[in-house]
């Protein structure tokens, strides 16, 4: 009897055993300053990772429903889109806790357009991998504990700056005054008070970000080498129960 066809029979996703127990699902947390590359980091890494159900999620996502006061707020760039309280942790963590579980999620789509989150969610099934990108995801403990992996790339902040211009530009439809005033007034500040700090707790730091191949190389390495081990758990828990059946 060969696994995998146990499985099918077995009529579970994969992220079960025989037993209904999930089995443990690696949760990668990466952040960085804005604009110092997270998102493709993160998109490399899935890339790379060549396992099933890899799932990526942003931080973006979870920002919070404007009330009226902040929509005006934000209209005339006076919010802080950068600091912590102004994402929506609680369902973050509960988001989080449900796919570590193996439990299926509504991850919320965040419209910048209108502060507000569409109607439509994205239904994610479960997965064996997530990837965890954002200004945040290292900095709430509670998010921390949920983390196997954590990662912190580490762009220069000319650098940075000189993209998120061309980004907000481009993509954001704002313009050179308007980005640097938001620079100095939250995004700079955001950073040296709570993004540079969540550093400690990161397991790699990665110079430069998506560019460094050798950095991405050896951490992939290193996480199909941890997803091999979950595997190998597995298969000797499969190899008990069918030596426990062939005894009945
Ligand atoms: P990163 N942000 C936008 O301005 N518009 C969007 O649609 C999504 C994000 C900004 C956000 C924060 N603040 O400074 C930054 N604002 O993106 C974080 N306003 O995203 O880490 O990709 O740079
Ligand atoms: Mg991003």
């Amino acid at each position: 009897r060969s696994l995998s066809k146990e499985i099918k029979t077995a009529g579970r996703a994969p992220w079960y055993n025989f037993e209904g127990e999930n089995l443990p699902i690696y949760i990668i947390g990466i952040t960085g300053g804005s604009a110092s590359g997270k998102t493709t980091v993160a998109e490399r890494i899935t890339q790379k990772l060549d396992v099933p159900w890899v799932v990526l999620l942003s931080m973006d996502s979870f920002y919070k429903v404007l009330n009226p006061e902040q929509h005006a707020l934000a209209e005339s760039n006076n919010y802080n889109f950068d600091h912590p309280d102004s994402f929506d942790i609680d369902l973050l963590i509960e988001t989080l806790k449900n796919l570590k579980k193996g439990i299926a999620v509504d991850v919320p789509i965040y419209d910048f357009k209108t502060h507000s989150r569409v109607e439509e969610t994205r239904h994610v099934y479960g997965a064996n991998v997530v990837v965890f990108e954002g200004i945040f995801a290292l900095y709430f403990e509670k998010v921390r504990k949920l983390m196997d992996l954590m990662l912190f790339i580490d762009t220069d902040s000319d650098i940075r700056l000189a993209r998120r211009m061309k980004r907000d530009i481009a993509e954001r439809g704002r313009d050179i005054d308007g980005v640097l005033k938001q620079y100095t007034r939250f995004v700079k500040p955001s950073f040296e008070d709570y993004i540079q700090p969540s550093k400690k707790y990161a397991d790699v730091i990665i110079p430069r970000g998506a560019e460094n191949t050798v950095a991405l190389d050896i951490i992939v390495t290193h996480i199909k080498k941890e997803l091999e081990e979950h595997d190998i758990k597995f298969r000797s828990h499969i190899a008990n129960f069918e030596v426990d059946n062939d005894e009945l």
